[in-house]
């Protein structure tokens, strides 16, 4: 079973992750992992902060010469900001005057993590529910891509609306309606969606968010958005339908969901089916050459929590950045007097980076049920496990219904 685990304050020295699980002798290097932190990085919309940080992996252990060992991979991810914060952030007992923030944004983790940590100061709260965490979550997940890729199985997402502004092709729709299980790679929607500033597929749209976000900046505001992310090349067969913790959807969504300001997961059509007819909301079963298949893929790739071999989609919605430059109403904890919540430098938009940050966090998951699948201590032994098991696949369904 792989496993990770993160630490690091939004203004700390660094962030570091601990991998664990994945087989021996997996290629992986710092550029792979740097190219997937920088698409994090980017989009229009983010604060200053982006231009302070210029995030670079360093691997400090558990890869040796290119090569995973199975041993731990600990990975360090240096904050540059953390120049700007030494004092505050010290580790050592206080000893200047650091100010106390005492006025909580509604909407951030502020109340709620001094109401339940006991803290005299929102600071302690508001290091660590900071999304600057899902930097590291992208390192571990960039290893779990990477893990994937040898078996062919891709991952891409796009940005589908921004402050209510979508496209008027609805890709997805497409994507549902057909099953494109030979000629569709996942990681093609963000070689394409990767030159946008704001990640979208549609050149009309993204001039009309760049707007949106401009008009947004202009009033002291901010915005969320929607966004796509996708995995194929599954074969069918990951995941199970035994308990509720082996369900495939089921862990992909609480991954999702785990991402900061996310506050809703749709699998495969999700809210629209609940509209539609039976007849139009399954995905018949059809032949094709030697195998079965789905003749749409309305489900998402996903029935009964095992992948049937069509691309895995998820639709996931983030909220607006809780941090607004105009605020809104708020209680200064000091005083118990109403007031406006507190300005900080912040992201307007962060919903491109999203997208990224759910990328990985879906490899993440898919990475861990296909090794609970096939296993193997070495990534030779998972592929042998994973081309005895997809090449009899449906000729052991075939021999055991046969009269
Ligand atoms: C964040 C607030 C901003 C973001 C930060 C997440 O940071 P700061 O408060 O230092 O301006 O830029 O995101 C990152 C640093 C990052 O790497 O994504 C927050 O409150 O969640």
């Amino acid at each position: 079973m792989i496993r990770f685990l993160t630490a690091g304050e939004t203004h700390g020295k660094a962030l570091t992750t601990i991998v664990e699980g994945f087989p021996s002798n997996l290629c992986i290097e710092e550029d792979y992992i740097n190219f997937h932190l920088k698409r994090r990085q980017t989009g229009y919309g983010r604060g200053l902060r982006m231009k302070i940080e210029s995030d670079k992996v360093e691997i400090l252990s558990g890869i040796r010469l290119g090569k995973i060992l199975g041993s731990p991979i600990s990975l360090l991810i240096k904050n540059n900001d953390w120049e700007n914060w030494k004092a505050v952030m010290s580790s050592e007992k206080r000893t200047g005057n650091a100010e106390k923030i005492t006025i909580p944004r509604p909407g951030h983790a502020d109340l709620v993590g001094v109401t339940k940590y006991n803290f005299n100061d929102i600071r302690n709260s508001i290091e660590r529910s900071s999304a600057r965490e899902t930097a590291a979550r992208v390192a571990a997940g960039s290893i779990a891509r990477k893990f994937l890729e040898e078996f062919g199985i891709t991952i891409g997402s796009y940005v589908e609306s921004i402050g209510g502004i979508y496209s008027k092709n609805n890709l997805l729709q497409t994507l549902f309606e057909n099953n494109f299980k030979e000629n569709f790679k996942a990681m093609s929607l963000s070689e394409k969606s990767d030159k946008s500033e704001v990640r979208v597929l549609d050149f009309e749209q993204e001039k009309k968010i760049i707007n949106k976000i401009k008009l947004a900046k202009k009033r002291g505001d901010t915005l969320g958005g929607t966004f796509v992310a996708a995995a194929t090349g599954l074969p069918a067969g990951i995941g199970s339908f035994i308990q509720y913790d082996t369900k495939l959807n089921a862990d992909i969504a609480q991954a999702i969901m785990s991402i900061n300001a996310v506050k809703a997961v749709e699998i495969g059509m999700g809210f629209l089916l609940a509209d539609a007819f039976g007849s139009a909301s399954h995905d018949e079963i059809i032949k094709v050459g030697e195998t079965l298949s789905r003749k749409t893929n309305r489900a998402g790739g996903i029935e009964g929590g095992i992948t049937t071999g069509l691309p895995v989609i998820i639709r996931a919605a983030m909220k607006p950045i809780a941090t607004l430059m105009s605020p809104i109403e708020s209680i200064n904890l000091s005083t118990m007097e109403k007031v406006d919540a507190r300005r900080e430098r912040s992201d307007f938009v962060a919903v491109p980076a999203c997208a990224v940050i759910a990328e990985s966090m879906l490899a993440w998951v898919v990475a861990k049920h296909f090794l609970i699948k096939f296993g193997g201590d070495s990534i030779e032994e998972t592929k042998d496990n994973f081309s005895s098991y997809t090449k009899k696949i449906f000729k052991r369904v075939k021999r055991n219904f046969r009269q």
